[in-house]
């Protein structure tokens, strides 16, 4: 591979794809797609009670912990925001980060380093690079697919084998609900963690797993329980941090990792809670003891269809597990495809309502969607059922098909999409509701468990069911009775449930706050029925620089 004539002197930027994003645009934003992921994929049905949320950049923010050149990390600038950087940096290399989706604004990118700042090396990276063809569409340098702090440390002249730095991640910034902004930052909000990139899967509609070489693969970038619990420790400290984000594709697939991760944190007395992502073959490894003990708290897992053969979800009652998992106090988010092979028009109401019935916290849907780079896409390419003019803005499984379903048209596509949110909505109410009862259930379960460590991270749960989202409670009580009367009831069951545990205090809350929280919601209401969106605020971080200032 090709060093940069400077080596390690090179002077870096790195950047995320310019906003504003929620908006409809000539460079692909789109008002459905804004750079949010609850609002986009998950609660976008659920109005003011949807959770709302920024995330950093996570793979340049690792890329400039692992390179000792001189580099400044630009995270959700606007055009101006680039523009002003590329005019007074000098830069040596540009490293622009970017998914399929934005494609369109990395072609712009590039004619703007091109025209503000000649001398520098344009470097492409991140799913964008899956495209095929890509680099008769954009103007850059170099296009990196995969792992790229490999990359990277070879390009700069580094050891690339050297061991991976772990930068010390917020999980989410800009957090709001119910029109209120709730506490960001050190002590108040989860740490991410990144323990590998890809998984060894393989399912045929999977970018992140082909992108990182397919059925089989995967990049760890720690390999055992030991560097995860010393990289987990050393966040905990920088953070206050005491719940982790785990940014692992499949993180239960590696049990002897987990397993190991647990004896450490059972030695060290940490009550840490764990988010995961794990498919059901996975999490089938596991007792619930075990899982409740490695503090996994909340858990992202595919349920894809009860008729698909996806190897992840062979043998498993994924019903059974949701109820169980909810019994053990563990929120499951669970994600299902709409569109696949076998849906028709007649069977996929029934499919989305199998779905709904799992009860889950959180329920995402996605349509299945030929990603470029994945087997599926190739697949259908073979088939010549790609359809022709789709802009790849489009092409995130949230709007319509782009390919030529058997059964299903592209129009109707996106009306089983949205009737499908919608129904998890109307049937199992706000998803707040819904980890509100899973935390009861946990705390009743293990508020007297025998292990200190998972009873203090219950209690520390608790005493937010205990005040404000008990006054959520009352809220959705309240507003939830005009879409279904009987969720409503519900809600109003668990908060007597509620108030019976925690006593006269929690009552209290609900009574006073309640009405406050009941004016935001509404006026949120109203904002976003009047258009209203959110955008990250932009960030700028400079490393290895002598004399530049953190701001631009
Ligand atoms: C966090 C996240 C987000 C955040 C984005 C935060 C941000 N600042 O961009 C949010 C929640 C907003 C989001 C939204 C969406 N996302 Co998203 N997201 C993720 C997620 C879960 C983690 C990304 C991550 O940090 N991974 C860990 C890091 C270390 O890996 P990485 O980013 O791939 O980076 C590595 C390499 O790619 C490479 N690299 C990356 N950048 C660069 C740059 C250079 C210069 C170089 C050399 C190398 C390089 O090196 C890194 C280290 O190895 C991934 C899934 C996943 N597991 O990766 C999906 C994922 C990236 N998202 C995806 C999609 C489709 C979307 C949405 C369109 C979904 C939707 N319908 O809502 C929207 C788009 C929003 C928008 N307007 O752009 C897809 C991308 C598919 C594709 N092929 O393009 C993924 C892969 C999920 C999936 N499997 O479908 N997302
Ligand atoms: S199990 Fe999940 S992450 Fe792994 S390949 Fe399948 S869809 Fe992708």
């Amino acid at each position: 591979m090709q060093r940069h004539p400077k080596g390690k002197r090179a002077r870096v930027l790195l950047t995320s794809v310019f906003g504003p994003y929620a908006q409809d645009d000539e460079f692909g934003s789109r008002a459905i797609n804004p750079m949010e992921l609850y609002q986009n994929q998950v609660t976008r049905a659920q109005g003011a009670f949807s959770l709302r949320m920024f995330h950093r950049s996570w793979g340049i923010m690792m890329i400039q912990a692992n390179i000792s050149a001189p580099c400044t990390l630009l995270d959700f600038p606007t055009r101006r925001d680039l523009a002003r950087e590329l005019e007074s940096g000098d830069y040596d290399v540009v490293g622009i980060s970017s998914i399929i989706v934005n494609v369109g604004k990395v072609r712009e990118m590039c004619r703007m380093v091109r025209e503000l700042s000649p001398q520098s090396a344009i470097v492409v990276g991140g799913h964008v690079a899956a495209i095929p063809g890509i680099e008769n569409m954009l103007d850059a340098d170099h296009i990196v697919r995969g792992e790229g702090i490999a990359w990277m440390r070879s390009y700069l002249g580094e050891d690339e084998t050297a061991p991976i730095r772990h930068p010390a991640i917020v999980s989410a910034l800009g957090s709001r609900m119910m029109g209120v902004k709730l506490p960001d930052g050190p002590g108040t909000t989860a740490a991410t963690i990144i323990p590998s990139v890809g998984c060894p899967m393989g399912c045929n509609f999977c970018t992140t797993s082909a992108f990182f070489g397919g059925k089989g693969k995967f990049v760890n970038f720690y390999e055992t329980g030991d560097e995860l619990f010393a990289v987990m420790c050393k966040v905990e400290k920088e953070l206050q941090a005491k719940a982790f984000f785990m940014m692992d594709e499949n993180f239960l697939l590696h049990r002897e990792r987990a397993m190991r991760l647990l004896e450490r944190m059972k030695a060290a007395g940490k009550s840490w809670a764990l988010s995961v992502f794990a498919s059901a073959n996975a999490i089938r490894k596991y007792t619930m003891q075990e899982l409740v003990e490695l503090g996994v708290s909340w858990l992202w897992m595919g349920l894809e269809s009860p008729q698909s053969s996806y190897a992840k979800l062979q043998g498993a009652d994924t019903r059974l597990l949701t109820h169980d998992l909810r019994e053990h106090g563990i929120r499951v988010l669970g994600s299902t495809i709409v569109g696949l092979e076998h849906h028709t028009p007649e069977n996929v109401i029934g499919e989305i309502e199998h779905a709904v019935a799992h009860g889950t916290d959180f329920h995402q849907f996605m349509l299945y969607t030929p990603v470029p780079g994945t087997p599926l896409y190739q697949q259908m390419q073979e088939q010549g059922r790609m359809l022709e003019g789709v802009d790849l803005a489009d092409v995130h499984g949230q709007f319509k098909f782009n390919f030529q379903h058997a059964r299903i048209s592209r129009e109707d596509s996106k009306r089983f999409l949205d009737w499908a949110f919608w129904r998890d909505f109307e049937a199992n109410g706000p998803s707040v509701y819904r980890i509100c009862r899973t935390m009861l259930q946990g705390w009743k379960r293990y508020k007297d468990y025998p292990d200190a460590r998972v009873r203090e991270r219950f209690h520390r749960e608790m005493k937010k069911l205990g005040s404000a989202y008990n006054a959520a409670l009352w809220v959705m009580e309240r507003e939830f009775a005009k879409v279904n009367e009987k969720v409503s009831r519900d809600i109003h069951g668990l908060r007597r449930e509620v108030e019976k545990e925690f006593g006269m205090a929690s009552r209290v809350v609900a009574n006073t706050l309640g009405p406050a929280l009941l004016w935001t919601t509404r006026r949120e209401q109203r904002r976003l029925a009047a258009g209203a969106t959110y955008e990250p605020p932009v960030i700028l971080e400079r490393t290895n620089w002598e004399s530049r200032p953190q701001l631009a």
